[in-house]
């Protein structure tokens, strides 16, 4: 494999793919069902043909695929691939970089001419993040046939529009969701190459990180519904101030990560009040919830610890509230066998690498219950992501594709 060609591949992809962003100068914003991730996708299935991939399409969900088919009849499929939306106001590399990846290991493997015992699938995935819906990881629950129709009409954006509704405007239509689910038994792996998104490797020094595990999540809307009254008149025994409860929610969330005491985090990353006016006692206020942790034991803690909070606001004040649970997701095991084959490929090639856990969520947790699923960090700068200054090295990108290569031509050899 040409190192400095592949490098020079990934570079040059994922400089043109960053510049399909909603706002540029701050960041990457590529959201499901928008325009820059319609031109993605066209740039994707471009670059998926000219590596020699075949039956190159977007599905109903607006995933782009390509095939490597088998040389051998009636055989399963290896899978590869990662997610091409964004978060906003996000980096460059989170998600995107697996793609461009996937695509190099899938002209590598082309190249090479290799007798392949498994057909290969490249995908890039739609809607990973939720960052529109909340849920996340609706182009492989497609795959999986996780995608409850249900969801697809009640959960909708910030202005109210659903998915169904944003599927009807790409061109597509949620009956066709149920016919996209794969037979999990013919799929031999799944791969995922993803930046690290975190400190551990970029403090360690270490080039490849091989995924143990992915930490379960819960990720949920809380709207507290209070009483607008008067700022200045009303007493502070008399208010249901919708703010006021959602805060001492928000403010415990540090507490009751620390207490679980194994790794486990609490974030609140949206917040949103009505009338959110500097004079008046807030008559709503809904607020996002994201707990995740190792052990489900500690999630199912903090989320009841935090509705104890939210009933003893509510009962003291008449104010009410309600949780919408928008995913909730048990943390997942990679595949042992395939850890064994990366790390032995890693000592081979005489790459720094360490074993770890992921605490960002990943369209990996979506396949690792139904086939061996096998994931590959690289470092990202300083642990920064979903933020503009998101960055990893081209030249880790491109050993973290020779890895997964000579582990799936290991693969195609067993
Ligand atoms: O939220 C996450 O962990 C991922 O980036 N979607
Ligand atoms: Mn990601
Ligand atoms: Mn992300």
């Amino acid at each position: 494999m040409e190192m400095k060609l592949v490098e020079e591949a990934i570079k040059e992809r994922l400089q043109m793919l960053r510049t399909f962003t909603s706002t540029p100068g701050h960041g990457v914003t590529r959201l499901p069902f928008s325009n820059e991730a319609r031109r993605a996708a066209d740039y994707l299935k471009e670059e998926m043909e000219k590596a020699g991939l075949t039956s190159v399409w977007m599905d109903a969900v607006g995933n782009v695929r390509g095939r490597l088919e088998a040389d051998e009849p009636e055989t399963q499929t290896i899978m590869m691939g990662s997610h091409y939306d964004t978060v906003k106001n996000g980096g460059a590399y989170d998600g995107i970089a697996g793609v461009v990846c996937a695509i190099e290991t899938a002209k590598a493997i082309k190249r090479s001419g290799m007798h392949r015992r498994y057909a290969l699938e490249i995908i890039a995935f739609n809607d990973e993040e939720g960052m529109m819906f909340g849920s996340g990881c609706l182009g492989s629950k497609a795959l999986m046939g996780m995608v409850d129709q249900n969801d697809i009409r009640r959960l909708n954006d910030e202005n109210g529009i659903s998915i169904e509704e944003w599927m009807h405007r790409w061109g597509s239509r949620p009956e066709e969701i149920p016919a996209l689910a794969l037979d999990a038994d013919q799929i031999r792996a799944f791969f995922e190459i993803h930046i690290e998104q975190g400190p551990v490797l970029d403090a360690g020094g270490k080039e490849i990180g091989i995924v143990d595990c992915i930490v379960g999540l819960l990720r949920c809307m809380v709207t507290v519904r209070g009483r607008a009254d008067h700022a200045g008149t009303t007493p502070m025994h008399m208010r249901r101030d919708a703010i006021g409860i959602a805060s001492k929610v928000i403010s415990r969330l540090d507490q009751l990560a620390d207490s679980q005491d194994n790794g486990s985090v609490a974030t609140c990353g949206f917040i949103r009040a009505y009338p959110n006016a500097m004079n008046v006692i807030a008559e709503t206020c809904e607020f996002t919830m994201d707990l995740r942790s190792r052990e489900e034991e500690s999630i199912e803690r903090m989320m009841a610890e935090a509705e104890t909070i939210l009933k003893d606001c509510c009962a003291e004040t008449g104010a009410g509230y309600e949780v919408d649970i928008k995913l909730r997701q048990k943390p997942v095991a990679m595949s042992r066998p395939i850890m064994d084959i990366l790390c032995e490929t890693c000592r081979e090639n005489e790459y720094s690498f360490q074993k770890m856990i992921s605490g960002a969520a990943h369209d990996s947790m979506i396949f690792a219950d139904k086939t061996e699923t096998a994931m590959v960090f690289v470092p990202s700068r300083e642990g920064r992501s979903h933020c503009p200054q998101e960055y990893s090295e081209y030249g880790h990108l491109a050993k973290a594709v020779k890895i997964v290569y000579e582990t799936i031509v290991k693969m195609n050899q067993e």
